[in-house]
């Protein structure tokens, strides 16, 4: 390989199937049997969507956004023995407080699921007198004892990085409104604590590419890379007929990642598949998640499709990163270090 994953496993078991034919064109290719998650999924869960997984113990487990059929999201558990099938936990995930009292949010959304050192987090959005970021955290994926929110309302899209750098723990989110956000840029705090966060700095902003000129949000974690943080994120556009959310591709500083240093003018993915295309919110691929191996540079993306359910793409280390640099213009306010 020409580029490395650092500080990753080898994930030899990881979900991926090979492209068809040759690459001309964005190296990223669905799944063939796509949809992996579909409606109906769980007794009292009318869609699955939006959701992030982790490898586990040489399987795989993951944190769910199911929307309930009283139309109220929450977060489920799941686990896999490849990452295609997943069998989820009936209940929601029963969060408790600092001494173990059942202590649940309204509704949580969008969930991500880092592993740091040798916890796991939760992170997702909630209601805290208006849309608001919440963080839990597990070791065994049983207790999930809450942390403090990280900001003031209003917050969404936050995703935890899987190390902490210079000993702080880096967190990527969008401040946006309590509706449908008609704006939105990426930001980057950081805590000693995972407790008080602090040293806010602009990562990148909405830009003048159409694709993604409403806003855009952090996606999955980001990936250890010798030529950075990958990051996979959201980017929206505003049509006659609603938003449309597409996947686009950034790589950010190793060190001070509020530095952007290569980010992709085209989208990598954009809806086209009939389940991106129609469902309860239709035009919607939301990557909120990748399983990633060190060894072989396959990177399988996780994303939410029309808020109806999930899917799989995937692409090559070597292929994205060209990719993403090839087609790189950085802005201003994406290369300086974001602090006005
Ligand atoms: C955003 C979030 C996502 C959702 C998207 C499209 O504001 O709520 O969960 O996928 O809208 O409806």
């Amino acid at each position: 390989m020409k580029y490395q994953i650092l500080n990753a496993p080898a994930v030899p078991n990881m979900p991926w199937q090979e492209t068809e034919g040759s690459i001309t064109d964005i190296p990223i290719w669905r799944y063939r049997e796509n949809p992996v998650i579909r409606r109906n999924p769980l007794k009292n869960v009318a869609r699955i969507f939006n959701s992030a997984v982790i490898p586990y113990e040489g399987k795989f487990v993951g944190v769910f956004r199911g929307e309930q059929k009283d139309g109220i999201p929450f977060v489920y558990f799941g686990r896999s023995e490849d990452g295609f099938y997943w069998n989820f936990d009936e209940e929601k995930v029963p969060f408790v407080d600092g001494n173990g009292r059942p202590f649940m949010p309204a509704y949580a959304y969008d969930p991500r699921l880092v592993k740091v050192e040798d916890s796991y987090y939760a992170i997702w959005c909630q209601d805290a007198y208006g849309a608001a970021i919440g963080m839990a955290k597990t070791d065994d994926f049983k207790t999930w004892t809450r942390l403090e929110n990280p900001f003031l309302p209003y917050n969404r899209n936050a995703v935890l990085f899987p190390r902490r750098i210079d000993g702080k723990y880096m967190i990527l989110s969008r401040p946006s409104d309590s509706g449908h956000t008609p704006f939105g840029d990426i930001f980057l705090s950081e805590s000693p604590d995972l407790v008080y966060w602090g040293r806010h700095r602009h990562v990148m902003g909405r830009s003048e590419k159409w694709w993604e000129s409403v806003k855009i949000g952090a996606g999955a974690a980001p990936i250890e890379t010798s030529e950075g943080w990958l990051l996979f994120y959201h980017g929206v556009t505003g049509t006659c007929n609603g938003l449309v959310y597409s996947i686009g591709g950034a790589i950010l500083d190793r060190d001070e990642p509020s530095k952007v240093l290569y980010r992709c003018k085209t989208f990598l993915l954009t809806p086209e598949e009939w389940y991106e295309e129609r469902g309860f919110v239709p035009n919607v691929c939301f990557p909120c998640a990748t399983i990633h191996d060190a060894e072989t540079g396959r990177i399988a993306i996780y994303y939410g499709c029309a808020d109806s359910y999930v899917s799989l793409a995937f692409t090559k280390l070597d292929l994205i990163i060209d990719y993403i640099k090839e087609n790189s213009v950085i802005r201003e306010s994406d290369s300086e270090e974001g602090r006005r």
